[in-house]
């Protein structure tokens, strides 16, 4: 930890997070792993995707990553030096079932259990996700084929029922636009398909039933009373100002903005607004889908980087969303405006519509063009600035009695950011991809005070 002056005096601060929250930081299987061949892992989409040339910047991939596959206890000993009480990080399912579904690969469960053996060591408790966007490339039509969804059940199912002695949160699925929308519409992210407006509709179907499902397994496999929830980045419409038109039209569109996925699993069913906007387009639905995909949570996870501005507008629908002027500021990373108060938006919006007993920002955090300077350091006063805003933002919403219980920053790591390959980094910790060696930037030590005093600092 780099050294800095810093008095042990508590100070007095308004700032002050309620007793009991909980601290931590979260990354991705894909993303930190690497070791891609090893111990009866399979390929996955991203693993296609990253080696078709022209997909990633300058055709970087996840073959080594962070090397956290064999680095992980050097990962656990960054999350101690924090204190932080929690990590998320999230499963390969390519390593539990290389081939999606079938036989299990008793080595892949192997690592984590040593993950586990380490954090619980210590102290440090697991919020697991089963799903950040690693497909295992085996299935047959991926998440176009709804026996997707089925297999990533008895997956879930499979890890809860052999981790959950242990693991008591389980997330379902990661970010449902990013490996629907973005995997089958726009083609940005893996498998890189540009369907049509039916068929990816028809995708975007299969995913929220995947997770529906997968809390039906969860549940009806896990050895004691777990957590269940999800870890979901739904639009984040911002109130342009706090006046009544304004928050009404904020709430319509967080609602309507976010039918697909979102109010869907909140609500069990397809709003009204959006069945007639995809008209013949919109999803085929089979009985007790909406059911499975209804299933009540016992928490919300948001992941939350960037507001997007709403208005109220003369049209029927009464709400428009306001583009950013080209001055809008931003982090390095073109689409992380910098609108600290979306935080407290995504939690006050998704506390007031649906009232879910317990809501995590599962993800917060940004990409800065950190550099290491003469005296060894990484000085990432963007990133502090980021992270302090959006966490008096959150401060806010827990003293408005909110029902946020904890917060996990992206990410403990720079690591494998999807397309943009290593160019943009989002970690507390440098990392030199040459050497593997992880440093501490300014923002842990920052991070560590404010985990120390449970106040933004
Ligand atoms: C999260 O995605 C992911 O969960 C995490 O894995 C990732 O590392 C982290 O955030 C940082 O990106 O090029 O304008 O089309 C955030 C949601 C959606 C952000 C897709 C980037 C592409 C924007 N991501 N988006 S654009």
């Amino acid at each position: 930890m780099p050294k800095f002056a810093f008095s042990q005096e508590p100070h007095a601060s308004n700032l002050a997070y309620p007793q009991g929250f909980l601290w931590g930081c979260a990354t991705a299987a894909y993303q930190v792993e690497g070791a891609v061949h090893e111990d009866g892992r399979k390929p996955t989409v991203w693993d296609v995707f990253a080696h078709t040339p022209g997909k990633i910047y300058k055709n970087e991939t996840g073959d080594k990553a962070d090397d956290s596959y064999h680095l992980y206890k050097e990962d656990v000993r960054l999350l101690h030096d924090l204190g932080v009480q929690t990590y998320r990080f999230s499963i390969a399912w390519a390593r539990i079932f290389p081939d999606g579904t079938g036989q299990p690969n008793p080595k892949g469960l192997d690592y984590y259990q040593r993950v586990l053996d380490e954090l619980l060591a210590h102290n440090i408790t697991p919020y697991v996700t089963l799903f950040h966007w690693d497909l295992p490339a085996a299935l047959p039509g991926g998440w176009q084929s709804r026996d997707t969804s089925k297999a990533f059940a008895e997956y879930a199912g499979y890890v809860a029922k052999h981790l959950s002695d242990r693991v008591k949160h389980f997330m379902t699925t990661n970010e449902f636009t990013c490996f629907t929308d973005l995997g089958y519409r726009t083609g940005h992210f893996a498998p890189g398909l540009k369907l049509p407006a039916k068929q990816a509709n028809q995708v975007r179907h299969h995913g929220i039933l995947a997770h529906g499902l997968g809390v039906q397994a969860i549940r009806a496999n896990a050895q004691g009373p777990v957590q269940v929830g999800l870890a979901e980045n739904p639009t984040d419409y911002v109130p342009v100002m706090e006046t009544p038109e304004h928050l009404e039209a904020a709430r319509k569109a967080w609602r309507e903005g976010n039918a697909p996925f979102l109010t869907a699993v909140m609500e069990g069913r397809y709003i009204e607004s959006y069945l007639k906007e995809e008209g013949a387009n919109a999803p085929r639905v089979e009985p007790g889908d909406m059911e499975a995909i209804g299933s009540k949570l016992d928490f919300v996870g948001l992941n939350v980087y960037a507001p997007t501005y709403v208005r109220a507008d003369s049209s029927p629908r009464g709400w428009a969303v306001v583009n950013p002027p080209a001055s809008f500021p931003h982090m390095a990373s073109d689409w992380i405006y910098v609108g600290p108060e979306c935080i407290y938006w995504a939690v006050r919006s998704v506390s007031e519509l649906w009232h879910p007993p317990a809501i995590y920002i599962t993800e917060n955090g940004c990409s800065s063009d950190d550099v290491v300077n003469a005296a060894g350091q990484i000085e990432d006063t963007d990133r502090i600035m980021y992270l302090r805003n959006h966490l008096s933002q959150l401060h806010r919403a827990t003293q408005e009695g909110y029902p946020v219980k904890g917060y996990f920053l992206w990410s403990l790591l720079d690591n494998f950011e999807w397309d943009d390959g290593y160019s943009k980094r989002f970690g507390i910790h440098y990392v030199d991809f040459k050497t593997e060696k992880r440093l501490p930037k300014m923002s842990a030590a920052w991070y560590a005070q404010v985990i120390a005093r449970n106040t933004v600092v």
